[in-house]
């Protein structure tokens, strides 16, 4: 297998992490993909133009959430049960949701990430970047009153990958600070970091520091 990612994708950490937890990492290679550059053959790959990828013999495989399912299948297959979306059908539907929840929460910042991007100063709109920013605080309050709690240890669901992974994307973009909105998450951090080994491994490198990082 070979993902194309690059670097600071949350998306793309996302999958190393899971590729780690499920012991896949030896069986997959890391091909550096530049979405900007019009000549990286990542657009032929995926016409979006997105990454992360999971190029699989012949087979193409995007976005993160398919990506996801097929390493799940594969586990599945091999182990007999499910480490990323583990349980009953209704529960897989449940933890699918909530994983739907915090990629949503991490498009809505990557569109604020752009705005700042693609559009000159004077061009910038921002009743768009309060629109997307309020999808994100919505979904926070919404974890909040789950009142988090991480508890899986080095079995981390997709879900739980995942929201690791976008409350250090708000770290490192800076759209907005998450502690503001669900402050227990720092303490969610700390039990992550401290039983999820590749979540270390795979910190951007400039990103600022952290009790948990
Ligand atoms: N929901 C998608 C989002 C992927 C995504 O937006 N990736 C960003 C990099 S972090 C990207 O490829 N952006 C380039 C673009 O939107 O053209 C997924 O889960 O794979």
């Amino acid at each position: 297998m070979i993902l194309r990612t690059s670097a600071p994708s949350p998306f793309g950490r996302m999958v190393k992490i899971a590729a780690d937890v499920l012991g896949m990492t030896a069986d997959m290679s890391i091909v550096s993909a530049d979405t900007n550059d019009p000549n990286d053959d990542l657009r032929q790959q995926n016409p979006l133009g997105k990454i992360p990828i999971l190029l699989v013999g012949d087979d193409i495989l995007y976005d993160t959430r398919v990506i996801f399912d097929y390493f799940d299948q594969l586990y599945v297959e091999q182990h007999d049960k499910s480490i990323l979306f583990p349980g009953s059908a209704m529960d897989i539907i449940r933890e699918k949701t909530r994983l739907a929840r915090v990629i949503g929460m991490l498009d809505a910042g990557i569109l604020i990430v752009y705005e700042s991007r693609f559009r000159l100063e004077n061009m910038r709109v921002d009743s768009f970047v309060d629109y997307q920013l309020a999808k994100i605080t919505r979904s926070f309050a919404d974890i909040k009153a789950e009142n988090p709690l991480y508890k899986n240890a080095s079995t981390p669901t997709a879900s739980d990958i995942a929201l690791a992974c976008a409350l250090d994307h708000y770290d490192y973009r800076k759209q907005l600070d998450w502690r503001d909105h669900c402050p227990s998450l720092a303490s969610w951090m700390i039990d992550f970091s401290n039983a999820v080994t590749s979540y270390k491994l795979t910190l951007p490198d400039d990103i600022d520091p952290a009790e948990w990082r």
